[in-house]
């Protein structure tokens, strides 16, 4: 459906503002998060959680859940895994209880962090169905005050928009999204034009929410985190000795020859981004980004209420922060790592 002029120019505005916003820096308060990721195949979602709950020790975000786009058996607990290692073991976790991929790590990170870690959650119906969380959380927050990551796919999201009155709230669930949702910023995409993984994955529901998404859109594209190389400061640093975040690490990175000078990082970059806002390493190229059924994504120039990164600084800037980052210790560990926070 075509939004009318108004709504278009309205949209617009909150968009500048949500950008501006992110690029002067974010306020005192914690940035509200809702962290939604496939968490696997690949294990630049591991980086990004670790950076996600060392940007919550900080006090500059607040995790209000962390939800699976994946269902594969056992990814509840390999979340709960690493909300329990950084002292969050209530953390909600949502996972997809209707049609979802099941994709999962072929490196078996997974069941090593599982068999090796703490965690209270064993099996996905122990938690809540992803949308509901959404919905019971949205429903309670500040208006236009929560930032979604995502840096999976986007089936949660589409369900989400899909979603309709309930008992935590008598919007739709694009009223939803319009009334709580600050920004949403996701690792997908390849800019500017491409397929790539998390947009091609769920094709259908990335090019729904794409369409229909009621607050402005931040991308981290493909050719940002692939520049961007980290996990062998956090393996090589002797001080840290158990830690499911190095452990993940230290077991893929060997599997692949393109690894050899560290992972991709392409989800970090998301959670960055998101928290920190995109200056003084990126700058902002605005428009419409669309979705064919094949997954292809295409961009339009314009004032439309999307936006990618473009690099400004080397690479390097982002690589050293996100490899700091993910060497954070959780409180109370009795690994020796230097804290990094005051850093961050
Ligand atoms: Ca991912």
């Amino acid at each position: 459906m075509m939004k009318s002029v108004f709504a278009s120019g309205l949209l617009c505005c909150l968009g500048l503002f949500a950008f501006c916003h992110a690029a002067i820096g974010q306020s005192a308060r914690p940035v509200p998060v809702i962290f939604d990721s496939d968490m696997g195949p690949d294990y630049d979602d591991v980086g990004a959680i670790a950076i996600l709950h060392a940007f919550a020790d900080s006090g500059k975000v607040k995790i209000l859940a962390t939800m699976a786009s994946t269902k594969y058996d056992g990814v509840a607990a390999v979340f709960n895994v690493f909300n329990t290692y950084f002292n969050r073991p209530t953390l909600p976790i949502g996972v997809p209880k209707g049609e979802a991929l099941t994709l999962r790590d072929w490196q078996h990170w997974s069941d090593t962090v599982i068999a090796n870690y703490p965690h209270h959650i064993r099996h996905n119906d122990e938690v809540a169905d992803a949308v509901a969380l959404y919905r019971q959380l949205l429903a309670t927050q500040p208006d236009t005050s929560v930032t979604i990551i995502t840096v999976g796919f986007f089936t949660n999201l589409a369900n989400l928009l899909h979603s309709g009155a309930d008992r935590y709230s008598a919007l739709t669930g694009e009223e939803l999204v319009r009334k709580k949702v600050k920004q949403l910023v996701s690792m997908a995409g390849s800019f500017p034009s491409g397929k790539e993984f998390n947009v091609e994955k769920d094709a259908a529901a990335s090019q729904w929410v794409f369409e229909r998404w009621p607050s402005p859109i931040l991308f981290s594209g493909f050719e940002i985190g692939r520049k961007i190389k980290t996990g062998l400061p956090l393996v090589q640093n002797k001080a840290i000795s158990k830690s499911p975040v190095k452990d993940v690490f230290r077991i893929s990175l060997p599997l692949a020859k393109e690894d050899s000078a560290g992972r991709m990082s392409w989800d970090e970059t998301a959670v960055l981004v998101a928290v920190n806002g995109y200056a003084p390493s990126y700058t902002l190229h605005r428009g419409t980004m669309t979705v064919s059924p094949d997954g292809r994504n295409a961009w339009q120039d314009g004032a439309g209420s999307h936006a990618y990164i473009v690099e400004k600084l080397s690479p390097d800037v982002m690589q050293d922060q996100i490899n700091r980052m993910m060497m954070h210790q959780p409180a109370g560990s009795k690994n020796e790592a230097p804290n990094t926070i005051k850093k961050f």
